[in-house]
Order: structure tokens, then C-alpha cells, then sequence
């Protein structure tokens, strides 16, 4: 039988209890359905910093190198550990060495919830750029603590980089409703967003198919609170994509609803899957964070292993969960009871 090796990365607070409600669900997705997960799990988190002073050993990235796919849940304690070295510590740096460029993260409704805004009738694919932008690490600061001090951050475009997550999302928007929004704030950054622009208009040729539109973040994230029906597929810098699917979040319910895949789209390393939210220390271990964006970034793993039936049928346990009620409203369910609607859905 088929066996796909999974890198189970826990992380930290609220990311250890949704990790593990995801792979009950998709080990029992796997029942009968003609192939196996095989998951190990590593401690790297910011207990793991704290413990040995790296989120990951020196040879995290080609112990992970080996593994068909990685699921991860959370990272951040910044109580004892500055968020910006857990993440420059873990989940950066395998975004970038894995070349996992496409940053995916759909946005819609499931049956039963409401987002607080009570917008409807939307399905928005946010596409951000996930190796370089605004979160490149280049810079630096001079005359710490005097009245001198300078802090500069560096955001790195290059064309190679804008090149290939335009046509990401130009594909995209071929396989879903032939609507590209390219987000950039062009007329504030006149070097890197220009580029992008350019860069957007001189692809457009290549897809007549497409109807491309270029906004402004600023119009953006308001058009995705007040008209998020007119958007199909949204492309955007790393720091804009992250931004904008807070909003997309927020749309649809909550960050517990929002999936996301880190994609290798040549498939010459492993892609990453991970929920939006972060670690929530405040509610870490209480049992009710949601667990549902985890199970669906499960579900956009096994599609991406090639799995589709069994990544539908999770979707559809889902569903038929939130259709329900299960779910749907903030702190009424405990994650066990909804990981336990969605387990039954499927058997
Ligand atoms: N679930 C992944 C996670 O912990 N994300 C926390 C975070 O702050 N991520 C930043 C980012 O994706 O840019």
C-alpha cells in the first residue's frame, strides 16, 4: 500500500492541540482509502529554543528534506521568546529552503458559519508570495540606543520571484472563475511595486483568458470587506498576502476556519501546510481552540499528494460538521467534540 511520510511539527501553544485533532481526522480519512500516513513528529518550538537556543537543530531543513509533506500548527511564545527569532528560527527559513513560493489560502464560508461581518457569497483564492518581499531579513540597525539610531528593512523583488507567483496565480485563476486581482501599493513604492505591476501587465499577454486587475492594497482590503464576492484569485507580496488573509479570516468566520498550504510548486522539496492562526498562549491547552483550519490545511495535503478523494471527503466531514452547528460559534465547542463531528462524518 501507498505510504506518505509526514513531518508533524507541533510547534507551540494552541498549534500541539490542533495538530493532533488534524491527524486523528486524517488518520481515519486514510481507512480504507488505499494508502497510509506515516507521521513523526519533531519538538521544534520555542521550548525546544529555550532548551537547546534553536527553534531547530542545524540540520532541521535536511532532516525535513525527506519527508513527502510537513504539518505544522503554531509557532510563537513571545513571553519567553521575541516572535521575530521564532519565526526567522523555523518556519521562514523552511518556507525559503524548500522554495515553498506560493503561499495558498482559500477564503469562503462554510455552511453554518457566519463571518462577523455577515458578508456572503464569496470564495476568494489569496496567493502570496512566500520567499522574499518584505520578509527577505535583509537590513540592519546602527547606533542602537541614541537618538541616531537608524533601522533599516530591506524588501527584496526579484524578477525571477514576481515572475513565477504572477503566473501562480494567473494559472489559478484559469482553473477557477478567470479573475486575477494583483495587489501592490504602486504609487507609494515606486521601485519594487512599479516592478510588480509591470511585471503583472507584461504576463496579462501570455493569459487572454484572465481578466487582471491591479489594486491598491488600501482598496483591496476594503473591496474584501465590502464586495468580497467581486474577487476570485488575489496575488500579493508576502507582507500585503499576510495582511490581506487576516481579512480573509475574518470573512469567513475567524482565524479558526483559515487553511493554508505552502506550496513547492515543482515539487522538489516538501510543501508545508499550516493553519493561518498563530500559538493563542492564552487559550493553549484550555481544548477549545478551533481545529478546523488545521484539518482543512490537512485536506489541502492530501490534494496535494495527489489524494483528491480522500482530501474531499475530509472537506465534506467538515461540512456536514458546520452544517450541523458543530463548530460554528466561537468557544461554544470544545476541539474534541468537533474533531469527534468531523471523525464521525467520515466513517
Ligand atoms: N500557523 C503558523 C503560525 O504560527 N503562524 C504565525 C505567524 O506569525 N506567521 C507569520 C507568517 O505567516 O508570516
Amino acid at each position: 500500500m501507498k505510504s506518505y511520510s509526514i513531518a508533524l511539527i507541533p510547534g507551540d501553544g494552541i498549534g500541539r492541540d490542533v495538530t493532533a485533532a488534524a491527524w486523528s481526522v486524517l488518520e481515519t480519512a486514510t481507512k480504507h482509502a488505499g494508502f497510509a500516513l506515516t507521521g513523526t513528529e519533531f519538538p521544534w518550538s520555542c521550548k525546544f529554543y529555550k532548551d537547546t537556543g534553536r527553534m531547530m537543530p542545524e540540520d532541521g531543513i535536511e532532516t525535513l528534506r525527506g519527508f513527502d509533506a510537513i504539518l505544522l500548527g503554531a509557532v510563537g511564545w513571545p513571553a519567553e521568546v521575541p516572535d521575530s527569532v521564532s519565526l526567522h528560527g523555523l518556519l521562514l527559513p523552511i518556507r525559503k529552503a524548500f522554495v515553498q513560493y506560493a503561499n495558498i489560502r482559500p477564503h469562503r464560508l462554510l455552511p453554518g458559519v457566519t463571518g462577523p461581518l455577515r458578508a456572503e457569497g464569496f470564495d476568494i483564492l489569496c496567493v502570496r508570495e512566500n520567499t522574499e518581499g518584505e520578509y527577505s531579513g535583509a537590513g540592519g540597525r546602527v547606533h542602537q540606543g541614541t537618538l541616531d539610531e537608524v533601522a533599516v528593512e530591506t524588501s527584496i523583488f526579484t524578477r525571477a520571484g514576481v515572475e513565477r507567483i504572477l503566473r501562480f496565480g494567473f494559472e489559478q485563476a484559469r482553473t477557477r472563475n478567470g479573475k486575477l486581482a494583483s495587489v501592490t501599493k504602486s504609487n507609494a513604492q515606486k521601485y519594487s511595486m512599479v516592478f510588480w505591476d509591470e511585471i503583472t501587465r507584461k504576463l496579462a499577454a501570455d493569459y487572454p483568458d484572465v481578466e487582471v486587475t491591479s489594486y491598491h492594497v488600501d482598496a483591496l482590503a476594503a473591496r474584501m470587506i465590502m464586495a468580497p464576492e467581486s474577487l476570485d484569485v488575489v496575488v500579493a507580496s508576502n507582507l500585503f498576502g499576510d495582511i490581506l488573509t487576516d481579512i480573509g479570516a475574518a470573512i469567513q468566520g475567524g482565524l479558526g476556519y483559515a487553511a493554508s498550504a505552502n506550496i513547492n510548486p515543482d515539487r522538489s522539496a516538501p510543501s508545508m501546510f499550516e493553519p493561518v492562526h498563530g500559538s493563542a498562549p492564552d487559550i493553549a491547552h484550555l481544548g477549545i481552540a478551533n481545529p478546523i483550519a488545521t484539518i482543512w490545511s490537512g485536506a489541502m495535503m492530501l490534494d496535494h499528494l495527489g489524494e483528491k478523494a480522500a482530501a474531499g471527503r475530509v472537506m465534506k466531514a467538515v461540512e456536514a460538521a458546520t452544517a450541523r452547528g458543530i463548530g460554528t460559534i466561537p468557544g461554544k465547542d470544545r476541539t474534541e467534540a468537533i474533531t469527534a463531528a468531523v471523525v464521525a462524518a467520515l466513517t
